[in-house]
């Protein structure tokens, strides 16, 4: 039983899930203060089934966002009474996420300059109107692709290479968060780190392959058990956890259970059937900060070490 799986597996498996996401999926906010003029674009862009809703002035248009925000594309007319396109393409720059979202500014003014304007107040394309469906379509896709590309990049900037899980950098990013989050619901915030037993032995042993082997199944255990927190490969073998809500008995069950999942699955490789295993550390506060909840856990992880592995101490 060789193994033998391809490093690009995990981006591939990336591409195959943005293909197969389809325009419904897609909430695009037409904006434009005549009924004609949107439901025209209405048109257009439900024949290609994207998701459609609209706002006929840009204050209406905030609230819309401020509603839905997964809307991913705006398109925006600049004639309109209250707040012309320009002003609202500022403002939705200033009030939402500029990841994830693109702009198109429309007119039916023949000046070149308002291409450039819109553009230069956080528009990322522009469209004269009246426009042929052909064009229209194409604007589109491309403004959409390139936003996904974006994703698609941050996204594997935050992840591990091997496993596909959170990276060290995207942990301690997130984490701020999600500490803060505990702190203002007053719930446990209960942290665990977890180092594979006796790794140096199994890739001298069984050879660095299987050594990558055995920690894209252990990030497939954690992924099960942990599904509802943030986790992330910190280290080498090393991997961390930070359990929202859980106090410390039931993180420690948590974390156990995860280490008989992990213990109780055989290893099979050219070299033989194995187990591996894992030792961790829980520690549970109301409200330390990550460093200190780190510093902690690795002491009760040195002492599961010393004490023989394969346990997790709280
Ligand atoms: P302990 O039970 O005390 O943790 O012993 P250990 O052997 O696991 O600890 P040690 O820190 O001595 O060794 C960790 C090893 O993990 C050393 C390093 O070569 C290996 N390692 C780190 N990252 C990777 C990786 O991505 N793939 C493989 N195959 N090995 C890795
Ligand atoms: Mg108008
Ligand atoms: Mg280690
Ligand atoms: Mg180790
Ligand atoms: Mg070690």
């Amino acid at each position: 039983y060789v193994v033998k799986e391809s490093r690009h597996a995990y981006h591939y498996a990336m591409k195959l899930a943005r293909r197969l996401r389809t325009n419904h999926e897609i909430k695009v906010l037409v904006v434009d203060d005549s009924a004609m003029s949107r439901k025209h674009i209405r048109n257009l862009l439900e024949r290609q089934l994207y998701n459609v809703i609209e706002a006929e002035d840009g204050f209406d248009a905030i609230e819309q966002m401020s509603i839905h925000p997964d809307v991913r594309l705006v398109i925006t007319d600049f004639e309109m009474p209250n707040m012309d396109g320009f002003k609202l393409v500022n403002e939705i720059r200033r009030k939402f996420d500029k990841r994830g979202l693109a702009i198109i500014g429309l007119s039916s003014q023949e000046s070149g300059i308002l291409s450039a304007q819109f553009i230069k107040h956080g528009a990322n394309d522009f469209l004269n109107k009246p426009f042929y469906p052909e064009e229209f379509y194409c604007r589109i896709s491309q403004n959409l692709e390139a936003i996904e590309l974006i994703e698609e990049i941050e996204d594997s900037a935050n992840r591990d290479y091997l496993t596909g899980l959170y990276n060290r950098r995207a942990f301690f990013e997130f984490s701020k968060q999600v500490l803060r989050d505990g702190w203002a619901h007053s719930v446990p915030v209960s942290f665990s780190l977890i180092d594979l037993d006796n790794f140096k032995h199994i890739n001298d042993h069984y050879g660095h392959a299987v050594g990558d082997y055995v920690l894209k199944r252990f990030a497939e255990v954690m992924q099960r058990y942990c599904e509802k927190f943030l986790f992330a490969r910190v280290g080498g073998e090393e991997f961390a956890l930070i359990m929202l809500g859980l106090d410390n008995s039931k993180a420690l069950a948590l974390v156990d259970g995860l280490r008989q999942a992990f213990v109780g699955q055989a290893i099979e490789c050219d070299g033989g059937t194995f187990h591996a295993s894992f030792s961790g550390g829980v520690v549970t506060d109301l409200n330390s900060n990550i460093d200190a909840l780190y510093n902690r856990a690795d002491e009760l992880l040195y002492r599961a070490k010393e004490a023989g592995r394969n346990m997790v101490l709280g």
